[in-house]
């Protein structure tokens, strides 16, 4: 469900459970997101590629720099307000006919968010296609209630569990087709997940997870890359300074001496 006008996007995501906006982020930028990738491939080889997660991103001047661009902050100020954090932040690519799915489940049953105020901006990095194993996502669900996500040992998947598969009417599923510098917004409580890659070419795409600042982070061990992005601070979590560029240390980026 694509929204062309912004005083609509509401709207849709409200009706819907996501919407998703074209052009956001240019191209020079979406290469550099890219590279980021290929860096960060080549500085964790022990990681999955469905797997570079959101613990990496407080040390990471160019991924502070990204999620505080203001084309996101602006979307994610439509749907929680202006004043805004970042919870978490995840890289799943999907190599060629080798990635693997995301089953089917709700973000709000993994995270511990108190309340479940929170946005996930999806920004596709690639091409995201049905063929590559693009998001899917069952309209209407978020007003279905958290379920519980198990455990799932029968198929190797990117979250390792999902939901209870006889909860989920896959006839209604959308495809979510995107070009890079697009980006999909959904709510916590809507079900989605996506198929493995069966071609020959990669699925890259960034998760971005926004709250409201009065929003609070109730596990933080697990959840350490909290940073205050944008308005006021309402005292609820502990945010991280933001990283300053090291060169050698860091992937150099447009602006990094500078930045932060
Ligand atoms: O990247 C995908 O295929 C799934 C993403 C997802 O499940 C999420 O953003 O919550």
């Amino acid at each position: 469900m694509t929204s062309t006008h912004t005083e609509c996007t509401r709207d849709v995501y409200d009706r819907e459970g996501y919407v998703v906006f074209r052009n956001v982020l240019d191209a020079e930028l979406i290469a550099q997101v890219d590279a980021h990738v290929n860096w960060l491939r080549a500085k964790h080889p022990d990681l999955r590629p469905e797997n570079l997660g959101h613990w990496l991103v407080k040390e990471d001047p160019f991924w502070v720099r990204l999620v505080s661009d203001d084309r996101l902050l602006d979307i994610a100020e439509q749907f929680i307000g202006p004043d805004i954090a970042l919870f978490a932040s995840h890289y799943i690519c999907k190599p060629p006919k080798d990635g693997m799915p995301v089953l089917w489940h709700q973000d709000g049953s993994y995270w511990p968010l108190e309340p479940m105020e929170v946005v996930t901006l999806w920004l596709s990095v690639s091409e995201s296609t049905p063929e590559n194993g693009c998001m899917r996502v069952i309209p209407r669900t978020q007003h279905t209630g958290l379920q519980e996500m198990k455990k799932r040992e029968d198929v190797a998947s990117v979250l390792g569990s999902g939901m209870d598969e006889s909860l989920v009417d896959v006839s209604q599923a959308v495809d979510i087709v995107m070009q890079p510098g697009d980006v999909s917004v959904h709510h916590p409580k809507v079900i989605h997940g996506s198929e493995g890659n069966t071609s020959s070419r990669w699925r890259k795409g960034l998760t971005i997870r926004y709250i409201p600042t009065t929003t609070r982070i109730t596990d933080v061990k697990k959840h350490v890359s909290a940073f205050h992005l944008r308005g006021k601070d309402a005292g609820l979590n502990e945010y991280n300074e933001f990283p300053k560029y090291v060169a050698g240390a860091h992937m150099p980026f447009r602006g990094c001496e500078t930045w932060a």
